[in-house]
């Protein structure tokens, strides 16, 4: 096993890109598997390699040259490659507990591949996390959130007509009494969204959720 510096991680980055552009799930695994040879972060394989890749495939299909097809093959190779690098970003899990979270994505969304990302990166940094998975019910977050005592409630939306069940999530937990605070996120949410629906922080990344989570649950 050798690093690889400059010119050759260059090149892996943007074939991991390219992978997902292609929808090549084959290719995708194996640049995954040379990243971990090659002891790159499973981290920046993930933001800097095939993320890249998924967001150009999402222009494109916005500009009507890829089509639902395209769409669904590069989530296919992006899942093929974390299928590879999740189980190494999860080994650096530490003893210690700094809170618990439910996770899921909002009502309407199938969208996990950021959801789960934030999850298993909250999970390796000492978070204690409950993934409900994807189309979760409000009802199953507050009943969740509930039966763990949990310190944090963190909603994904990835489209513009779910987003508005982070309001709904932020208004429920809220009358249902619990102490959670909630955090959301996902490509179309920014922070004057969060502001707007009163919830208690928004992070644009995996990494920026972690250090959110610490911030928000305190010691
Ligand atoms: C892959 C993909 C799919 C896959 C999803 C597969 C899967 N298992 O997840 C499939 C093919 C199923 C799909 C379906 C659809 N999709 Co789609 N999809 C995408 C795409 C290309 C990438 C999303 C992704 O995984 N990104 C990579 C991850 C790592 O990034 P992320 O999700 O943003 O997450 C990061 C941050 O946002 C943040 N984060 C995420 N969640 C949270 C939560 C918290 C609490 C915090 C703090 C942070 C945080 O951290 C994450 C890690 O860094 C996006 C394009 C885009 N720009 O997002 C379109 C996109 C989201 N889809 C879109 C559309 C329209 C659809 C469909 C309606 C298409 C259709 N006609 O059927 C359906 C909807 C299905 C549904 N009901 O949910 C549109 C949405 C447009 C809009 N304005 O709402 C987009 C933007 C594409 C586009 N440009 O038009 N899609």
């Amino acid at each position: 096993m050798t690093e690889v510096p400059g010119e050759g991680r260059h090149e892996l980055l943007a074939a991991m890109n390219q992978s997902i552009l292609d929808g090549d799930d084959e290719a995708a695994d194996r640049l995954a598997r040379e990243a971990l040879a090659a002891r790159i972060e499973p981290l920046e394989a993930i933001d800097r390699g095939f993320t890249p890749g998924l967001r150009e495939v999402g222009r494109l299909f916005e500009d009507g040259e890829y089509f639902l097809p395209e769409l669904v093959t590069a989530a296919q190779a992006m899942q093929a490659a974390m299928a590879v690098l999740r189980p190494v970003l999860g080994e650096q899990a530490s003893e210690r507990t700094l809170g618990r979270v439910v996770i899921g994505t909002v009502p309407g969304d199938i969208h996990d591949i950021g959801k789960t990302l934030v999850g298993t990166l909250l999970a390796a940094n000492g978070f204690e996390v409950s993934d409900e998975g994807v189309d979760v019910p409000i009802e199953r977050f507050v009943e969740r959130a509930r039966e763990l005592d949990a310190d944090l409630v963190c909603a994904s939306a990835l489209l513009t007509t779910t987003m508005a069940m982070q309001r709904d999530l932020v208004n429920a937990v809220r009358s249902a009494g619990l102490r959670a605070r909630v955090l959301v996120g996902g490509a179309p949410v920014n922070q004057a969204w969060a502001e707007e629906i009163g919830a208690d922080g928004y992070a644009e990344n995996a990494a920026a959720a972690v250090d959110l989570a610490r911030r928000t649950v305190p010691p």
